[in-house]
């Protein structure tokens, strides 16, 4: 009996394992809201086209690139942080898009 209360209470103390986050960052007035992202690796960005034009999601940096593709009025994209560094992201339709990543481990 006194076994069991003493597993119980070891069982009840440890940390939650963290969950992973969604943050989403809003396509409006031509620009990324907000511009810079601090995330963990794991986490995802969900891009929702808040606009009355296209957008899209263009990483040029080395070893983090992908093109999501264009990105209609009213949709969203994800775009999965699998893992740790800095990024930029840009929209190949308007050149002053732009927005930071960090993701942390
Ligand atoms: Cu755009």
């Amino acid at each position: 009996m006194r076994r069991c209360l003493g597993l119980a209470l070891l069982v009840t103390s440890l940390p939650l394992a963290v969950e992973a986050a969604e943050i989403t960052v809003r396509m409006a007035g031509a620009n990324y809201e907000p511009a810079t992202v601090q995330a963990r690796a794991g986490d995802q960005i969900v891009f929702v086209n808040d606009d009355g034009v296209d957008h899209d999601v263009f990483v040029p940096t080395a070893g983090f690139g992908v093109d999501l593709g264009k990105q209609a009025p009213g949709t969203t994209s994800v775009l999965p942080l699998a893992k740790p560094g800095r990024f930029e992201v840009e929209c190949v339709f308007h050149a002053q898009m732009h927005l930071e990543v960090l993701v942390v481990e």
